[in-house]
């Protein structure tokens, strides 16, 4: 069987983490008189902690100098972490450990590839972090997504070519960045959104063995756009 790397996000992907930025930064915006929605949270999905604080700035029309914007951030990741720390195995999301577990078995290669600074520990607050064999992430890249950097980094991590890859994404720039690497990029989420992956699932709870087969199998990204048609 052909080795493969299985590249995953972090928030999105394996836990639902958007749900405690969107508290930590909805305290810290309204600190600041700035309104601050579910929708626009959405936005800042696999965006860094410096770009998502630029963003509600911008959005609530505020400038500060960077003194202040480094404590503000520092807040934000407190606060962030006080919910981080209550995080348990329940949190993972639906078919995550069934799928590493089969990769696992089958001598799959899997990485991280995530923007987040604090996905090491997230991995260790839900007991999975045992399953990597690499981890990248905001620690480690010095170009954000939709630029490749994260996941060729987690190849050469993995000692894999990029195409030998498969990147599994919940955010529109991870899905380019996956393919900018020219990796196979599976999308997890709504197509509506994630249209330029090569395909969509609502959750990895949908990855079926046959299709996982397919992904394992195909020789290039392209032949497995024309498999899975
Ligand atoms: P931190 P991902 C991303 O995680 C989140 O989606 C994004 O909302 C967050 O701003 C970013 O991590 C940085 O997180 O503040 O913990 O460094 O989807 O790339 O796993
Ligand atoms: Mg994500």
């Amino acid at each position: 069987m052909t080795t493969k790397g299985f590249i995953f996000d972090l928030d999105g992907v394996i836990v639902d983490t958007a749900k405690y930025h969107f508290l930590a930064w909805k305290d810290l915006a309204s600190s600041l008189g700035i309104p601050f929605t579910e929708a626009q949270n959405e936005q800042l999905k696999g965006v860094s902690r410096v770009e998502s604080l630029n963003k509600i700035l911008t959005w609530g029309n505020v400038t500060m100098n960077p003194e202040q914007f480094s404590s503000l951030m520092n807040e934000k990741n407190k606060a962030y972490l006080t919910f981080i720390d209550q995080m348990t195995e329940d949190e993972i999301l639906p078919g995550v450990v069934h799928l590493l577990d089969k990769l696992l078995e089958m001598g799959q290669k899997i990485a991280l590839g995530s923007a987040s600074k604090n996905a090491k520990l997230i991995l260790e607050k839900v007991n999975l972090l045992g399953y990597f064999d690499c981890i990248v992430d905001g620690n480690h890249v010095s170009k954000a997504k939709p630029d490749p950097e994260v996941f060729l980094r987690g190849a050469s991590g993995l000692g894999l070519e990029a195409t030998q890859c498969v990147v599994f994404e919940d955010a529109v720039a991870g899905i380019k960045a996956a393919n900018a690497a020219q990796m196979i990029s599976i999308g997890i989420g709504k197509s509506e959104y994630l249209y330029e992956a090569d395909l969509v699932l609502v959750g990895l709870d949908h990855l079926s063995d046959v299709l996982l087969t397919h992904v394992i199998n195909a020789s290039s990204k392209n032949s497995f756009k024309i498999n899975i048609k």
